[in-house]
């Protein structure tokens, strides 16, 4: 017994200990703090850096996270994980800290995230949406401000930019909602639950009117804050199936016009390296594959891959549902993910964390009452501001009321501990996913004299391919290359048959060096030579986002 409990003990201790503690959200400040104690820490794994600056001109970083005793980061498959691109989406923030922090603290003491870390290269942005966090953490909000790029804008077209944001009347840092007494109003409060506003039944009358958020008129134009923090989606910015603001709310002026994902595709495109991406947002239990929009199709190579990490991961997060954007959520143009694999051959995904634990009575909705009892019964009443009266300087005695700014969008703090060690295992077992090469088996027949037949297997041991099916009949992208060096070469090409040498798909120009499309994923590529002469020679095997590889041979 007491050696199970020490067992035990142990066993959580490796689970949870790292340098990071997840028992708050993190502020802007403590997110760059933490992400330095990660460097710190573990200098010998971990290489920190400013990837752009943002509109308001803070820092964006990033964690590099590799183990340079097993090879340079570009001869590895790479796994990019971003979150918090929408400003108010705040714990996305928090599972990139986790994830990075679990990774490299768990190193000498779980063999599958050392097998990992020695394999696979981490780029790791906690935060994309710098100027959101800092926002949402210090001014008043309600939970769906600060979720764009603060670009001025005038929202009302009255030729003024801003001039009317939301104000915090009685100071308690949050945004809730104004409300008054108007006899014929459509709005009641439910006699069972007073603190819910409903609309008035037919045979009821009204009694109060919904003004709008929390603030007062600043232009005097009759309108409550109807031109606040200008707003730009990052998250429709991106250069893939891209549709300018009449079609997609939020986007730009052009792809990129924003610095922050401007920043990660200079990123991606100067690492190519890169095969896995992640990206966290909240809320409603998803993980999401595009494409956004019905105008594109993945090629069904990639999709059979997708689907099969997807449904893995609609284990490790239960409740999460695997879909595609645009079938299950909403479409979309001009996203994260769809601008990865559209571009670059990228298998990205898009969680939306955070699922409401609140349907009590289990009909798939969660009604005001139930939010209510969840407020009440878990959270002891910490997530609702309660009506109360306030005499508004233009409007007279108003009611003020709502939820508060960390409330639905973000699980209470003793639930973020397993939502982020559940999205970080997602990502872990994407990113085990990647290639995995080996040159497998060298197989050397003498044919005449000095004229040898040299066949390699080149087998990839993990789901993913070396190159997605898309770029490769996009024609996006270099192909890999198996070359043999040290001997002559009089022809060489891919074996199509294991069985069969002669059916090989010769590479009339310069045969030392084969040109491959692909290595499949779980799968394998032979690639043969005819070459003249003896002893040792070197096969390379060499991959953007698959690995590089040698294998020293003795022809004889
Ligand atoms: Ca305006
Ligand atoms: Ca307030
Ligand atoms: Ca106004
Ligand atoms: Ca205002
Ligand atoms: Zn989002």
């Amino acid at each position: 017994m007491k050696k199970f409990l020490l067992a035990f003990v142990i066993l959580s201790f490796t689970l949870t200990a790292g340098v990071l503690k997840f028992d708050h959200y993190y502020p802007y400040e403590e997110v760059v703090q933490a992400v330095k104690k990660l460097k710190s820490t573990y200098p010998e794994f971990v290489s920190i850096k400013v990837i752009g600056k943002s509109t308001e001109g803070r820092d964006i970083w990033l964690i590099k996270i590799n183990n340079p005793k097993t090879g340079d980061e570009f001869s590895k498959p790479a796994m990019y994980v971003e979150g918090n691109i929408h400003g108010n989406e705040i714990q996305g923030g928090e599972t990139c800290l986790y994830l990075a922090d679990y990774l490299l603290s768990n190193y000498g003491k779980i063999k599958k995230v050392r097998e990992l870390v020695d394999r696979v290269v981490f780029y790791i942005v906690p935060v994309l949406n710098v100027d959101g966090r800092y926002h949402f953490f210090h001014d008043p909000a309600t939970p769906d401000d600060f979720r764009g790029i603060s670009v001025k804008k005038d929202d009302d077209g009255d030729g003024l930019v801003d001039e009317d944001p939301s104000e915090d009347l009685d100071g308690d840092g949050n945004i809730v909602m104004m409300v008054k007494k108007v006899k014929g109003g459509r709005f009641v409060f439910d006699k069972e639950d007073p603190r819910i506003l409903r609309p008035a039944k037919p045979d009821e009358i009204g009694e109060y009117q919904i003004i709008g958020d929390e603030g007062i008129d600043n232009d005097g134009d009759g309108l409550f804050n109807e031109d606040g923090y200008g707003y730009y989606d990052p998250n429709r910015s991106w250069g893939f199936n891209w549709q300018p603001p009449y079609v997609q709310m939020g986007a730009g002026k052009y792809p990129f016009d924003i610095p922050e994902t401007r920043a990660v595709a200079e990123f991606l495109k100067t690492h190519p390296n890169i095969m896995g991406f992640q990206d966290f947002h909240n809320f409603g239990g998803w993980i999401l594959r595009g494409p956004g929009a019905p105008n594109v199709r993945y090629h069904y190579a990639d999709v059979k891959v997708y689907d099969y990490i997807g449904n893995i991961g609609e284990k490790i997060l239960p409740g999460y549902k695997y879909v595609v954007s645009w079938k299950g959520l909403y479409t979309t143009y001009g996203a994260s993910d769809d601008f990865a694999y559209g571009t670059f051959g990228i298998f990205s995904f898009t969680n939306e964390e955070w699922k409401l634990q609140q349907d009590f009575n289990g009909d798939g909705k969660v009604s005001d009452k139930e939010r209510m009892m969840w407020n009440d019964y878990i959270l002891n009443g910490a997530n609702f501001v309660n009506w109360h009266k306030f005499n508004h300087p233009q409007l007279g005695e108003i009611l003020l009321g709502g939820w508060k700014k960390f409330s639905r969008r973000l699980p209470p703090v003793f639930m973020l501990p397993e939502l982020i060690h559940r999205n970080a295992e997602f990502v872990i077992f994407h990113a085990s996913q990647l290639p995995d090469v080996k040159i497998d088996e060298v197989k050397v027949e003498k044919l005449k004299n000095k004229i040898f037949r040299v066949t390699a297997t080149i087998m990839n041991e993990a789901a993913i391919p070396t190159r997605s099916s898309w770029p490769v009949t996009k024609k996006i992208g270099r192909p890999d290359y198996a070359k043999i060096e040290g001997v002559k070469v009089i022809t060489g090409g891919i074996l199509q048959s294991p069985f069969n040498s002669s059916q090989l798909k010769v590479q009339e120009k310069l045969p030392w060096k084969i040109w491959i499309d692909q290595v499949p994923g779980k799968g394998a590529v032979r690639v043969q030579w005819l070459v003249e002469g003896k002893g040792k020679a070197k096969i390379t095997f060499n991959s953007q986002k698959g690995g590089k590889l040698t294998k020293e041979i003795e022809i004889k």
